[in-house]
């Protein structure tokens, strides 16, 4: 079993002599003023779920975008702040990007270009020359910083996501004693639905730079061959998974990435949530009624319009649950400088409206919005008090909201419904998985789940928790590791 001792004792046994780097666009921990002081958070975001523990048993630097209003407060003459705040264990080094620099770069090409492309949600990336000039700009800008942190030193450094597609290239050609890895944190499409990028070419060029490339599927491995194959000058090995591109090697990967299972179960247990949960039972009058829960990022790929369809036709065929079930909406709103974004919390506004307004009796309503800034024990005591989950992705990467339920259901009892189009459908295979775009049959399935017998929940629930206790986050960055040391030793 991986745990992060076991992670620790990897890193300083086959680390020791080298530095460790991660670099991400989005910083773990932001630094911004609220009510006279400054404050620290976290922003919700599967990539920091799953990093921060690592980094934490790691040590090392995690190279991000300094963000947050106060952050050049909080860095010292080199841009350096120890973190987290309640126990430093690793360096933060801030990258500063003008206003102009984060529309082009992040809201423009990687919002909304490289995520709707990536993600088969039917939404249309747009490009744009401008953007694209940005994103080159702020690639190399990421690139320059990382090679100055390393300097003369050997380093694995490990790059996070589709905002930094060409930096693997620069820092391999610069630097021959750096071994780059790179976590693609999204699906990799079909090459059919990739080659409408107009900038194909150079993105897998830059990914090419990479010693390992990792992708949380198999499937995502084959269709990145797939599209390297069609698209440029490259030698894919489809036996090995390794693509060889002018003489340099480029390892193909499955990781499937993870929580941090004893943590979460550990924090889902503690007094400070039971008196959340006790709270929230009054508050929201839960007593004696059935809570749905829906936690997400809100973004349209998460299926949420459709989850909301699909419970307006669960109340409109089964009149006996109405009054008894409540369903919560929870999550923060994410990307709203760009129009799709907005569009899609218009939208669920309207249908939260609609659905209310359809159903609601006396003192109940059917669904309780809310989205917005929650504190962690706030949606860890409703995660506790939710007996049915609903996933209900069009696409994602993996999905780590639905381990996430899995590690809090202490009395095993929940039942998670999962879109079959989430990676992590893959593995929790004892999940009720469903396809999001048919209202019907969720609608079917979430009867099916709140008459499951409790021997039931509890055998499907226990197997899914095993699953996710054995496969957690150390193990991905553990097999990461080892892979990077393999290729250096290797070659
Ligand atoms: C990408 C891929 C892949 C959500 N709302 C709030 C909040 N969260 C937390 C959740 C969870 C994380 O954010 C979201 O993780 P996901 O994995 O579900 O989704 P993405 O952010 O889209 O992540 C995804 C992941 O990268 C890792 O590789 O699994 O497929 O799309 O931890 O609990 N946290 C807080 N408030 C919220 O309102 N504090």
């Amino acid at each position: 079993m991986w745990t992060r001792e076991r992670l620790q004792t990897l890193v300083e046994e086959k680390l020791q002599d080298c530095l460790f780097v991660v670099v991400s666009n989005r910083e773990p921990y932001v630094h911004s003023h609220a009510h006279g002081a400054i404050q620290c958070q976290v922003p919700p975001s599967g990539l920091i779920t799953a990093l921060d523990p690592v980094m934490r048993a790691c040590g090392g630097t995690w190279i991000a975008h300094g963000s947050g209003n106060a952050d050049k407060e909080t860095v010292d003459e080199r841009d350096r702040v120890r973190v987290p705040p309640d126990d430093p264990s690793y360096t933060l080094r801030r990258v500063w990007l003008s206003k102009g620099e984060v529309d082009g770069y992040y809201h423009g090409f990687s919002s909304d270009a490289l995520w709707p492309l990536c993600h088969i949600a039917y939404t249309r990336p747009t490009f744009n020359a401008d953007e694209w000039s940005t994103y080159k700009a702020v690639n190399e800008r990421f690139a320059q910083v990382v090679l100055k942190e390393v300097g003369a030193r050997r380093a694995f450094v490990f790059v996070q996501d589709y905002h930094l597609t060409l930096m693997p290239r620069i820092l391999r050609d610069a630097n021959p004693n750096v071994v780059v890895a790179h976590f693609w944190h999204i699906p990799w499409p079909n090459r059919e639905a990739f080659r409408v990028c107009p900038w194909q070419h150079d993105i897998l060029d830059g990914l090419l730079g990479n010693h390992l490339l990792g992708f949380h599927l198999r499937y995502h491995c084959n269709n990145f061959l797939d599209t390297v194959d069609r698209a440029i000058e490259a030698r894919v090995d489809r036996d090995r998974y390794q693509i060889t591109r002018g003489e340099k090697k480029t390892a193909v990967r499955p990781f499937p990435i993870s929580i941090d299972f004893e943590e979460v179960a550990r924090r889902a247990g503690g007094p400070d949530v039971e008196a959340e949960m006790q709270r929230l039972k009054r508050s929201l009058e839960l007593e004696g009624r059935i809570l749905v829960m829906g936690l997400d990022r809100i973004d349209y790929t998460k299926g949420i319009p459709d989850r909301l369809r699909a419970i307006d036709r669960f109340l409109d065929r089964n009149p006996e649950y109405r009054g008894k079930v409540v369903f919560i909406q929870t999550g923060v709103p994410s990307r709203v400088h760009v129009p799709a974004y907005r569009r899609i919390n218009d939208e669920i506004d309207t249908l939260i409206d609609e659905i209310n307004w359809k159903y609601e009796t006396g003192d109940w309503r059917p669904i309780i919005d809310m989205r917005g800034s929650q504190s962690a024990v706030t949606l860890m005591a409703l995660r506790r008090l939710a007996s049915l989950a609903i996933v209900s992705s069009l696409h994602d990467g993996m999905n780590l909201v639905a381990k996430e339920f899995v590690a809090s259901s202490l009395g095993e009892d929940t039942v998670l419904i999962l879109s079959e189009f989430t990676g992590a459908a893959r593995e929790l295979t004892d999940a009720l998985l469903v396809n999001p775009y048919s209202a019907d049959q969720v609608a079917e399935v979430m009867r099916e789940a709140l008459e499951m017998p409790l021997e039931e929940r509890q055998r499907r629930m226990s197997r899914m928790r095993a699953i996710v206790r054995e496969n957690n986050v150390y193990k991905w960055a553990g097999d990461i590791v080892s892979g990077m040391v393999g290729l250096r030793s290797g070659g």
